[in-house]
């Protein structure tokens, strides 16, 4: 049988997909941004074609969906739907967040597992891919709604995850809360203390120093290797950054730490401007302790404004952190970004920029990181976390975030090798892409046919 040329096989797979999962638009969005790159990889690895690494890329190995039933505090029965979706245990254990938020359905959870492959493969340590979630909403609800939600999510969960097996952690709507609800549920199912069946625990029972700074902390170090490479600095920069949540926080803190200065944060409902800097403690106050909105920042802070019905790109600046959610950057915010001399471009999120986007702001010269490798310092910290508890050993802030800083540097440097590699210096969309392809389509071919 002969081996189909790199771009017929890429083909054969998208359409297969398409055939397959037509109404998951974001889940076809990763697989075409993911395959898109590969064809200089497969023309140099035909025994990945042959060995169908890609068919097999693109199909979980196992996917939970579940009914979720919970009790209010008016003794209402509410039904939410559960998800975990288990999609590639090649490089060890299945591991990702859990999403909590009204837009999560199987696309949505389907695109960040699939995601999830390749930057775990990033990281080079020994994590396979997967997410999961519900289209429950946090907002609005008591802590005793949220636990209640929690205990009974986790008490279908526990059966499909474990140490060896599948380790969640927080993203969108779980924070080390629910984490904590989640996690004591799951040890009351049980019967013991596994902890490193969760990741993102509080730092008190088994959870690492910097997992909460480190998705944000990561982005910036990989924006400042980035600029380093171009001659450029974070020093002195404006940055523009999007969300308010865990990770748009601490890229924030990091901005600032490093001599820049952020000017913006934003929710839903609009987005807050800060020309003297943000200040972290107070959006800290506001959105980790009381929970509340981004326009009680400005209602705080003299000199801040708050904006309700315009685009957080169009304040100018020349670094941008997406750090809030998918297609939050679309080819109208480019193009703002751009008029406002924006240099380098770093996802925070997971697929916050459209690929119109990307490919507008490539175009201009502009760098790019892809959420996959500048966001990957949250599970690379994760991972960390489960070694220390399957040693049961506890590492301090100071040694914690050195190790993120380093791992940055090398997720830096491996996507940058990769670019040169593939014929496309530069382009750390190429570059992310292939060289975490490459580690799982080697174990996958090492591995056989499973
Ligand atoms: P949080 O829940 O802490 O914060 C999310 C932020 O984004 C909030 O400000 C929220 O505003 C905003 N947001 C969420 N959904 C929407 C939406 N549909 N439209 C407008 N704004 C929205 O989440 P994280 O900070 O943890 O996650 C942010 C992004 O980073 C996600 O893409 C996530 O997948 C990614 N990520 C997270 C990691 C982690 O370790 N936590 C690791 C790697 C990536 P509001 O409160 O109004 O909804
Ligand atoms: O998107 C992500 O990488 C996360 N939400 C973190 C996953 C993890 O297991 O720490």
């Amino acid at each position: 049988m002969s081996i189909p040329t790199p771009e017929a096989h890429v083909r054969q797979v998208v359409e297969t997909v398409e055939r397959r999962s037509p109404s998951e638009p974001e889940f076809l969005q990763a697989v075409h941004e993911v395959l898109d790159t590969l064809i200089p990889v497969l023309a140099e690895h035909p025994e990945f074609i042959e060995a169908e690494v890609l068919d097999r890329l693109v199909e979980p190995e196992r996917q939970v969906m579940f009914r979720v039933p919970w009790l209010d505090d008016d003794n209402h029965v509410r039904v939410n739907r559960g998800y975990r979706i288990q999609f590639n245990s090649a490089l060890g254990p299945f591991k990702g967040g859990l999403r909590f938020h009204p837009s999560v359905n199987l696309s949505v959870v389907k695109f960040l597992g699939f995601e999830q492959i390749f930057k775990n493969a990033l990281t080079g340590q020994q994590i396979g891919g997967g997410k999961g979630g519900s289209d429950f909403d946090p907002r609005g609800k008591s802590r005793f709604e949220v636990m209640r939600f929690c205990q009974s999510y986790m008490t279908e969960l526990y059966r499909y995850i474990g140490a060896q097996t599948d380790v969640p952690a927080g993203d969108i709507g779980v924070g080390g809360r629910e984490i904590g609800f989640l996690f004591g549920q799951y040890r009351r199912l049980t019967n013991g203390h596994e902890s490193g069946a969760l990741t993102g625990k509080g730092t008190g029972w088994g959870g690492a120093e910097v997992r909460t700074q480190a998705t944000g902390y990561g982005a910036v170090y990989f924006a400042e290797e980035m600029l380093a490479r171009a001659g450029e600095s974070i020093e002195g920069r404006r940055a523009i950054v999007s969300g308010s949540g865990n990770v748009a926080t601490y890229v924030i803190e990091k901005v600032q730490q490093l001599g820049g200065r952020a000017v913006t944060a934003s929710d839903s409902s609009g987005f807050i401007v800060d020309e003297q800097g943000i200040d972290v403690d107070l959006l800290k106050q506001i959105k980790e302790v009381e929970r509340g909105r981004i326009s009680e920042y400005a209602d705080r802070r003299p000199g801040a404004r708050f904006v309700s019905d315009g685009s957080v790109w169009s304040v100018p600046g020349e670094l941008a952190f997406p750090c809030a959610t998918q297609n939050e950057l679309d080819e109208a915010g480019a193009r703002k970004l751009l008029d406002g001399g924006v240099r380098a471009v770093t996802e925070g999120a997971n697929m916050p920029t459209t690929p119109e986007a990307v490919a507008l702001l490539q175009q201009a010269g502009v760098l790019f990181a892809p959420g996959k490798a500048a966001n990957a310092g949250g599970v690379a910290t994760s991972a960390l976390e489960m070694s220390q508890n399957a040693s049961r050993d506890r590492w301090d802030f100071e040694q914690s975030e050195e190790r993120l800083h380093a791992i940055m540097r090398d997720v830096h440097d491996s996507s940058y090798a990769a670019s040169v590699r593939y014929g496309r210096p530069g382009d750390y969309v190429l570059g992310a892409n292939t060289a975490g392809f490459v580690r799982v389509a080697r174990a996958m071919v090492d591995q056989g046919v499973v």
